[in-house]
């Protein structure tokens, strides 16, 4: 962990074998920013675009690629990316700026020693449970724990080698549960070229705020004295807690120099959950967004449901998942969408629309929220109360692009797409304990084109029935094994009304 770096050419095929091989297991892969152009049934969110895939069962993700730069893919079941499935993943393109050298990735992540799946329950508890302080963060999966110089210290650094004078381009990706990062090397500059997918305008800053899901590539120039540096990735504590949230580093190294620890001080700033300034992101490709042809409103809340167990509300509706049927396979079968979640299955049947989607927030806690099947125009992010006449929300000139953006403590974040994709796209906030407590919507776009854009229906079919034999549930009936267990959770207390199985416990 990471996993193995999957990585192809702009305008590649990109086939991916995924072979479930664990005993007790649902699992999936979702190729995190990646359009799915006509190809939703390839997004890999169970509930949503597939069923889990059951263990020992296979099945094959083909998609183009049509974006070049850096990401990721990751289980998009429940919390499991959090307990490791997850992996780099570069395609690669033009650059908005030169450099000598790629350097990989630069992979960020929070961790914890016991699993995140043990620490759900509490998580959800209203009563005695709540938000979770993890442990450490890694870089490229590594890091140490306990301080540098004691005897009981364990684990080791990542460490970057630089050649003096040269310049090198970093990738780097939040794949965190809770966390969102400042990135820095001590004593070093470096010029940002794209946000997610898109390539930008290059610009200087010695500090990167990365929220989770997003992706940066950044030119470094090893223009210091030849010496070891940290290089590190700063827990916000304004999101979410880490013990060794400060220790989160890796080491620069000069070629040509001894190595030693480095004794380098860190950057001065204000702790903040906050993305990159609006500003500065601004697209190479540049295009203008146009007046709303539909407007979502969605205001944010938490609260206790009947059980005591916190859960994420939009417009009073939480998100359920429904494994064993998920949406697309409802529309296959059906022609029409299940209705499962209330108004959190959202239609826009037209194609060629603008489609704005503004998301309040009186809560002091910002959310990472990501859009699956597009690249998203960014028409306002702020804090306080959105107004249309009056917030700085409108800006309809080439507007940051990208896959995830940050909705600010009690602010609000304002996005748009046109519909030019049809298919069934989930939007959530990113922090994985929040996804999976219902922060989650999803777009129906172009309904009565969807089937007709997923070639071989049979392996929708295919892993629903397999998961339904596995979790015991009869696909024809849907009428459930009240015993029957899911990510290793006896789940006959959430059964539904319909006698379907709701996850109460598992999110997307
Ligand atoms: C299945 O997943 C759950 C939650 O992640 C975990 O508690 C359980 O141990 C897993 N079972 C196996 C066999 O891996
Ligand atoms: C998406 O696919 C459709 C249908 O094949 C095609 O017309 C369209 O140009 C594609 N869009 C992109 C951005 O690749
Ligand atoms: C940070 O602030 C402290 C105290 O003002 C100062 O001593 C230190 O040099 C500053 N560090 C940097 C890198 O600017
Ligand atoms: C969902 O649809 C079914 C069939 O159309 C209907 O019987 C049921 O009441 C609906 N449930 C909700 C919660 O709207
Ligand atoms: C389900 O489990 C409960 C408690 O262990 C048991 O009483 C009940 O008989 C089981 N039901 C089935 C259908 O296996
Ligand atoms: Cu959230």
């Amino acid at each position: 962990m990471p996993g193995p770096l999957i990585e192809a050419n702009w305008g590649d095929t990109v086939v991916v074998h995924l072979i479930n091989a664990l005993q007790d297991n649902g699992t999936s892969f979702h190729f995190h920013g990646v359009r799915q152009n006509y190809t939703s049934q390839m997004d890999g969110v169970p509930s949503i675009t597939q069923c889990p895939l059951a263990p020992g069962q296979k099945m094959t993700y083909t998609w183009i690629a049509s974006q070049y730069g850096t990401s990721w893919y990751h289980s998009h079941y429940a919390i499991q990316s959090s307990e490791g499935v997850f992996g780099p993943m570069i395609i690669h393109g033009p650059h908005a700026a030169p450099f000598d050298k790629e350097a990989g990735m630069i992979v960020l992540q929070d961790w914890n020693h016991q699993t995140v799946s043990s620490m759900y329950d509490a998580a959800q508890d209203g009563k005695v449970g709540g938000p979770r302080v993890l442990d450490n963060g890694l870089i490229n999966g590594m890091n140490t724990w306990g301080p540098d110089g004691a005897a009981n210290q364990t684990g080791k650094r990542f460490t970057m080698n630089f050649d003096h004078g040269k310049s090198y381009l970093l990738r780097l990706v939040n794949t965190a549960i809770q966390s969102t990062f400042k990135f820095y090397i001590d004593g070093h500059k470096f010029t940002v070229i794209s946000t997610d997918f898109v390539p930008i305008k290059p610009y200087v800053t010695n500090i990167l705020n990365i929220n989770i899901g997003q992706r940066y590539n950044i030119i470094v120039h090893a223009d210091q004295p030849i010496g070891d540096y940290w290089m590190r990735a700063d827990n916000q504590r304004a999101c979410a807690a880490i013990t060794q949230g400060l220790d989160i580093k890796g080491i620069v190294h000069y070629t040509g120099g001894p190595m030693s620890t480095p004794t380098s001080s860190g950057y001065n700033y204000t702790t903040a959950c906050v993305d990159e300034p609006y500003a500065s992101l601004v697209p190479i490709v540049a295009l203008n967004a146009m007046a709303a042809n539909k407007e979502i409103d969605e205001t944010v809340v938490v609260a206790l449901n009947a059980q005591n167990l916190y859960r994420w509300y939009l417009d009073g509706t939480t998100f359920q998942s429904q494994f064993d049927d998920p949406t697309l396979y409802g529309i296959l079968k059906n022609g029409s969408v299940p209705n499962y979640s209330g108004d959190l299955a959202i239609e826009v049947p037209e194609l060629g629309e603008w489609v704005y989607i503004v998301i309040e927030s009186p809560i002091p806690l910002p959310h990472p929220i990501h859009l699956h099947g597009h690249d998203f125009f960014v028409l306002g992010q702020g804090r306080g109360t959105y107004n249309a006449a009056t917030s700085p929300a409108s800006n309809l000139v080439n507007p940051p692009r990208r896959d995830v953006a940050l909705l600010p403590a009690a602010g609000y974040l304002v996005l748009a797409f046109v519909t030019d994709n049809p298919g069934v796209w989930l939007m959530h906030c990113h922090i994985g304990w929040h996804t999976s407590m219902g922060f989650a919507l999803q777009i129906i776009e172009n309904l009565p084109n969807i089937r007709s854009t997923i070639g071989d229906t049979c392996m929708v079919t295919n892993v629903c029935d397999a998961w339904n034999n596995y979790a015991g549930l009869d696909s024809t009936t849907g009428i459930g094994n009240e015993n029957s267990t899911t990510n290793g959770t006896t789940s006959n207390s959430n059964a539904g009304t319909n006698g379907r199985q709701i996850m109460f416990d598992s999110g997307v």
